[in-house]
């Protein structure tokens, strides 16, 4: 096969990776986390002059995730539906990358592996080497994640024989591959206050008039329903602002019930209600900044939770074999949250937790916020001083080459 002028490698070696191409693969399985973290790494990367293709099964959520991403304008990230990864024509007519990233162990397809085997092979004598090949996992603070961070895993069979993948974690602790954290992201968080959560208050037509604010993305939480109701009865006045899907059914669904166990009518009480619609990430990061307190989900909005540096509560992922549990205890246990902290999040999810504070019941309305708020800060802190995600990588995969 004769290369086209295009993919002949470069004359001067790589350094820190200058405009390197990546491919970033996502399957679907459930909910927004999956296209959401690709969708983050992708634009944190292309922010840093990386190109990159992303091929997912199912990038609609795209439309109002990140706007023009799927119009083919969000410089740097070019997204490709799945079934072309099946298309080796298509493949081989590509330039090749130097990374392939499979997103939380999805397979990329046989026919992408064998047309850029071929690709490589017949290319050898330019010195065309195999992608680096990382299998990007989900986040967790379990112990298992240092220890598995960046270990490499031979290709046994097929055509990328004797090639290797390599895991990569993203966690907590300086052992693991970090979190995500794009550059100009400090500066952001620090420059939200009060005149930007005015601004994105009226932007999205919130009505507040100085209530305090709680964001609410969720599954089911059980301890949604005793929430509501103390939010309604307690003293604080409360905007509550509920992200659109589960959270919102379920706020609907038990609304007259919390009402009922309030003792209140409807229209009666401390608490109102604020639906929104679908946003943006960026819009979403400052739902985060503008809100009092954070009741967040999954994995992506739990980072972003840690980076707005206000008391959250977080909704874990539910897991059929219940791992979620042991999931949320070495969460809490790794940031050494105070025994308020874990009994609220045990109270939310309907889990017991180990270091819950003993027999002293939780508050939903002060929902401990001071001790809360100086957890969030002081966690904030010491995560940033970690390298980010995106950083650890690019490292990595200069390492690897
Ligand atoms: O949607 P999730 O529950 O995703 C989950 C988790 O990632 C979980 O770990 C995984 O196993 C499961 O999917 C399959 O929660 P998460 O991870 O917070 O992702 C939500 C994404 O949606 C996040 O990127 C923020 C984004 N978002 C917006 O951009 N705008 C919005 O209005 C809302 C509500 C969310």
């Amino acid at each position: 096969m004769s290369l086209p002028a295009h993919l002949l490698p470069p004359d001067a070696p790589l350094t820190n990776l200058p405009h390197s191409q990546w491919e970033v693969f996502c399957r679907v399985i459930d909910n927004f986390g999956d296209i959401g973290v690709c969708w983050r790494l992708c634009a944190d990367l292309a922010s840093r002059g990386h190109h990159v293709r992303l091929w997912a099964d199912d990038s609609s959520p795209l439309q109002w995730m990140a706007p023009g991403a799927l119009e083919g304008t969000w410089p740097g990230v070019q997204v490709l539906d799945w079934a072309l990864s099946h298309n080796s024509a298509y493949v081989a007519s590509l330039p090749p990358a130097t990374v392939w990233i499979e997103g939380f162990g999805c397979e990329i397809a046989p026919e992408f592996i064998a047309a850029c085997a071929d690709f490589i092979r017949a290319g050898s004598e330019n010195h065309f080497k195999p992608p680096v090949w990382i299998n990007l996992e989900y986040l967790s603070a379990e112990s298992y994640v240092e220890r598995c961070h960046a270990l490499p895993s031979p290709v046994m069979q097929g055509p990328a024989k004797g090639w290797t993948k390599n895991f990569y974690y993203p966690g907590f602790t300086q052992g693991t591959g970090g979190l995500l954290r794009e550059p100009a992201l400090l500066q952001d968080e620090a420059n939200w206050g009060p005149t930007e959560r005015t601004a994105w208050l009226q932007v999205h037509g919130v009505a507040w008039q100085g209530e305090r604010l709680i964001s609410l993305f969720c599954y089911e939480p059980p301890a949604l329903g005793a929430a509501l109701a103390h939010w309604m009865a307690g003293p604080e006045p409360t905007l509550l602002l509920v992200t659109p899907g589960r959270a919102t059914r379920a706020v609907k669904a038990i609304w007259t019930e919390a009402l009922a166990a309030a003792g209140l009518q409807d229209g009666q009480g401390h608490l109102r209600v604020h639906y929104l619609p679908l946003l943006s990430q960026t819009e979403f990061d400052g739902l985060l900044g503008s809100c009092d307190v954070n009741l967040v989900r999954g994995e992506d909005s739990l980072v972003r939770a840690l980076w707005a540096g206000k008391p959250f509560i977080w909704n874990i992922y539910p897991q059929d074999d219940g791992a979620h549990a042991d999931k949320l205890q070495a969460f809490l246990d790794c940031l050494n949250a105070p025994p308020s902290l874990r009994a609220l999040h045990g109270a939310w999810n309907g889990v017991a937790l180990a270091g819950e504070a003993d027999g002293k019941p939780w508050d939903w309305n002060t929902l401990h916020a001071a001790e809360m708020l100086a957890a969030a800060q002081n966690w904030r802190s010491r995560l940033m001083a970690q390298p980010d995600l995106v950083s650890q990588l690019l490292n990595f995969v200069e390492k690897k080459r």
